[in-house]
């Protein structure tokens, strides 16, 4: 059977302008305004200039970018000439983003001038990547970069140790060349990996169809949010992120709405700012960045222009939920999304909003809560979260037992306990294994015991989610000094901050003289959980 015919960018852009659109905004914010017409042409342009510098169909092209104009045009692009967008966290340092340059076996990356550095680290470990597509002006010295060519010039600069060729984005643009037609891609083709710690370790790409894009749109976008060309999206979550980039490109751009991009990492004053200039109708962020913003001295009118809250990336506790509606005046709905999922698959509604719940489950997809051993359990108890729908990812890449755990037939197991109430409304009690939420983003305890243990202080240590006084996890080391050591945990704290993503340092460090262990030897977090929480 063959499938439909579809490409994701061509339904995101060139439907709105052939649909009498074109003058509408479809982006706007601090680094640039796009109309719907002005996007396809870009859009177009660059999949003709990726084209002509030998990009392939199905090919992987990584972006380390901010949120900003260039990087929706980007990941439009790779998918409108067929090959497979790869925005990754631009929180990496060099070595972890160069393991992921390698993982997907990247040959072209591109990339925005804030991450040079880290970019150019990573690139030393992946010799497999041969093009370097950069924007916006150089910003670090000549003899620092690798040798910088035009499109279609000769790919001078590759050395024994394959340097990889600069290409400026900007010139990619204006290749000379006539528009190329987009590939005739399938629903069922690649477009897009979203690399996710998830629910075993490692990142892994979870690899995600054309149609899972007008999926989401359709289920959640369009029936649950009733997104409109009048909405002006503001989100939080980067691109990089599928929460991120379904509310910034997916959704508004499916429903010629507006997407309000900001480069700037974001803060409770600079998205207040935003807010009060781009005025935006939604506004999509997690449970630690409102509690951030109730924190704030943020005026109370500051989200006047906000119709409607969105939170997911971990439950929004009750309480947070009372005070930023009893303060701004706005509704939040919470929902429960993955990125294997693409997104939002359980979520309240708007103006049925049920403080402490994800909701129920969202048109389109189908949710179980089954026992440890598969069997369904009633209303009322607790169980392993599983959902359907068309939406959800074909796999990892490369990751043949994790892809066996996560994705079992039609069915995804969210690694979520949760208790299902009588009238569908499903409520978090954690996760069923001990990887750690933090801010949103999935923290390995592993990874982090790795790097602790580096340091000389440390003996032994176990890393667990503690549930700070708002209701959030935030990763708490326990740590069993080495012998004739002191640990000084501010200073383990940076350990972990220069080694690893900032996101996945501990952000405290508790002095235990033993680790509770089993008869085994093995470390029983669940008691020291209770020990942290303490
Ligand atoms: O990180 C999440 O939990 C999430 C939430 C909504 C949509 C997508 C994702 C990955």
């Amino acid at each position: 059977m063959t499938s439909e015919s579809f490409n994701a960018s061509v339904f995101l852009t060139d439907r709105q302008v052939e649909a009498g659109r074109g003058d509408h905004l479809a982006i706007t914010g601090p680094a640039g305004t796009l109309t719907y017409a002005q996007l396809a042409a870009q859009v177009a342009e660059l999949a003709t200039g990726l084209r002509a510098l030998g990009v392939r169909p199905e090919e992987r092209v990584l972006l380390v970018m901010s949120d900003r104009p260039e990087t929706a045009i980007t990941i439009l692009a790779v998918m409108r000439m067929g090959a497979v967008a790869v925005p990754v966290s631009t929180m990496y340092n060099g070595a972890e983003l160069g393991a992921l340059f390698r993982d997907c076996r990247a040959r072209v990356v591109v990339a925005t001038p804030e991450f040079d550095l880290v970019v150019s680290e990573a690139l030393s470990s992946a010799p497999e990547v041969e093009v370097l597509i950069r924007t916006g002006p150089a910003k670090t010295p000549e003899h620092e970069r690798p040798e910088t060519a035009t499109p279609g010039g000769p790919a001078s600069g590759q050395d024994e140790q394959r340097t990889a060729v600069t290409y400026e984005w900007a010139g990619l643009l204006a290749s000379g060349k006539p528009a190329a037609p987009p590939y005739e891609s399938w629903r069922d083709s690649p477009a897009l990996w979203l690399y996710t710690s998830g629910t075993t370790g490692a990142p892994k790409a979870a690899m995600h169809r054309h149609g899972a894009i007008r999926d989401v749109y359709e289920t959640y976008g369009r029936q649950v949010l009733g997104i409109r060309q009048e909405d002006r999206c503001l989100s939080v979550a980067r691109l990089f992120f599928a929460y991120g980039i379904g509310n910034s490109m997916f959704f508004p751009l499916a429903a010629g709405a507006t997407a309000i991009l900001d480069p700037a990492r974001p803060t409770p004053a600079g998205v207040a700012a935003r807010v009060r200039e781009e005025r935006p109708t939604l506004f999509f962020a997690g449970p630690t960045f409102f509690a951030a913003l109730l924190a704030s001295d943020t005026p109370g009118d500051a989200f006047s222009s906000v119709r409607l809250g969105v939170s997911a990336g971990e439950a929004l506790p009750a309480e947070i939920h009372r005070r930023f509606t009893g303060r701004f005046g706005v509704d939040i709905i919470d929902g429960l999304g993955s990125t294997e999922a693409l997104h939002i698959f359980i979520s309240n509604r708007p103006g049925e909003v049920r403080p402490g719940s994800s909701g129920t489950v969202v048109p389109g997809y189908e949710a179980r809560l089954l026992d440890d051993r598969g069997a369904p359990v009633g209303d009322g108890d607790p169980g392993h979260l599983y959902v359907r729908g068309d939406s959800i990812a074909t796999g990892y890449w490369c990751r043949t037992a994790a892809t066996r755990q996560v994705f079992q037939g039609e069915w995804l197991r969210t690694g979520d306990t949760y208790v299902r109430e009588e009238d569908g409304v499903y409520r978090c009690l954690g996760r069923s294994n001990d990887m750690i939420k933090a801010g949103g983003i999935w923290v390995s305890p592993m990874e982090v015991e790795a790097r602790l243990l580096q340091h000389e202080s440390v003996g032994e240590c176990a890393v667990v989610a503690y549930i700070d006084g708002e209701g959030l996890e935030k990763p708490v080391a326990c740590v069993v000094p080495a012998a004739g050591r002191a640990v000084d945990a501010g200073e383990l704290i940076g350990f972990c901050r220069d080694g690893l993503a900032s996101f996945k340092r501990p952000r405290e460090v508790l002095v235990l003289g033993e680790l509770p262990k089993t008869a085994t030897g093995k470390i029983q977090r669940v008691v020291v959980r209770q020990i942290a929480a303490d």
